[in-house]
């Protein structure tokens, strides 16, 4: 039935899902009905190319079919090609040469706006210690992370990706733990956020502890790498979300968290997620937020950890969606965080809940280096707390997040 599923959504036409921000659960079907618009960057294709081709492979192919190569993705082996014609026409002939793997549009990424639960407001003045803001952290608490915390809070060398509109690495809830990046979305070494979504999901993950400001995050001791690939207005191109996750990957990161997604893409983010794996990277994505059976990717792409929200009655939040794909949900109503300029706002999405899992994740990996990617995955599936129907069902997963379970029965 997925199958079937996902070939009638890229089939009709790139159907468009964000996956971030903040929802009132009851606008989903309202907002849903908004990304139902074909959306694909005019004229664009990926095209995969088989593994061990010439170099120029792309290029010649380009060539003698009249499409110019815009540009390449390193390390998987997709090029970004452009026709003048009808596109159609050029993905049929594409898909009729040797060597290529896969052609298919080159998808539109974006977020639907941020809506805030509450209006942003200025933290309490300083403390000397603690985190002002701890007591909102209704997620925080119900993952029990202090229990975690006294296994591990984390290991700055542990490196988690936050793969999204960039971090404001100035925040002061997130200084001095940011590892600045790529900006994919304007080409520069800047990912400076100038949205507020990477930066929220950036403090879900690895907020400071215990610095007398805001709030903590899940995993307050390890490093965040900021990869920007959705610009500032929250938009972005599949090739640019592959090569976020490729060159995350080639950095070292050992968790790529994805707050991000669509149904279109389907080939290259596989490509892109088998490639991070294959580097011993744990990809942690959002299953998105249209309440509904629905694969997006790359939450439901293989070797993902997809991720569904939980409310505070740890019941499904309306607008996660849910499918058999999924592996765990995560806090994702009201989820109060780090946004720039030192503020900090409440939001909720599929996208709030995934940097828990990537912060869990984290602090898995701090604590028992040399567990593999899977390994990471099967220790946060397994420590996680049953809920719905008895074991896996596919609107819960495994279950919601426990990190203190996660990490003390590993002991
Ligand atoms: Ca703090
Ligand atoms: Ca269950």
């Amino acid at each position: 039935l997925r199958h079937v599923l996902t070939s009638c959504l890229v089939a009709s036409s790139l159907v468009l899902a964000g996956c971030g921000g903040a929802f009132a659960p009851q606008q989903a079907t309202s907002r849903q009905a908004d990304w139902t618009t074909l959306r694909a960057v005019p004229g664009e294709i990926l095209v995969g190319f088989q593994r061990g081709l010439a170099r120029g492979a792309a290029a010649a192919t380009a060539r003698s079919l009249g499409l110019q190569l815009v540009r390449e993705v390193p390390g998987i082996d997709i090029a970004v090609m452009r026709a003048s014609g009808a596109v159609p026409a050029a993905l049929r002939a594409l898909r009729a040469q040797r060597g290529v793997a896969f052609a298919e549009p080159n998808a539109v990424e974006s977020l639907p706006p941020l809506r805030r639960s509450e209006e942003p407001s200025p933290p309490p003045s300083p403390a000397p210690q603690g985190d002002p803001l701890a007591d909102k952290q209704w997620g925080l608490a119900k993952v029990d992370g202090k229990a975690a915390w006294r296994v591990t809070r984390g290991l700055p060398e542990t490196i988690v990706a936050i793969i999204d509109t960039g971090i404001d690495y100035n925040h002061p809830d997130l200084a001095g733990r940011v590892i600045k990046g790529r900006d994919f979305a304007n080409n520069d070494d800047d990912p400076m956020d100038g949205h507020a979504h990477g930066t929220h999901c950036a403090g879900i993950a690895g907020a400071s502890a215990d610095n007398g400001i805001g709030i903590a995050g899940v995993a307050p001791g390890v490093s965040l790498m900021a990869v920007k690939v959705l610009s500032d207005s929250g938009s972005g191109t599949t090739d640019a979300v592959c090569g976020g996750i490729v060159w995350a990957a080639d950095q070292g990161a050992h968790v790529i968290s994805l707050s991000l997604g669509g149904p279109g893409g389907k080939e290259a983010k596989q490509a892109a997620v088998d490639y991070a794996r294959s580097k011993g990277a744990v990809v942690v994505a959002a299953m998105g937020n249209n309440g509904a059976n629905m694969a997006v990717y790359p939450g439901a792409s293989k070797g993902v950890i997809g991720v569904g929200a939980t409310t505070a009655e740890d019941t499904r939040a309306s607008f996660s969606n849910f499918g058999d794909w999924i592996a765990v949900t995560a806090p994702g109503h009201q989820i109060l965080s780090t946004v720039p300029n030192g503020g900090f706002a409440a939001y909720s999405g599929t996208s709030m809940a995934t940097p828990h899992v990537a912060g869990l994740a984290g602090l898995v990996r701090s604590a028992y280096p040399a567990l593999e990617a899977e390994a990471v995955a099967a220790a946060i599936r397994q420590g996680a707390t049953d809920l719905g129907a008895a074991g896996f069902d596919p609107q819960f997963g495994h279950g919601r997040i426990d990190a203190g379970r996660t990490l003390q029965r590993r002991r």
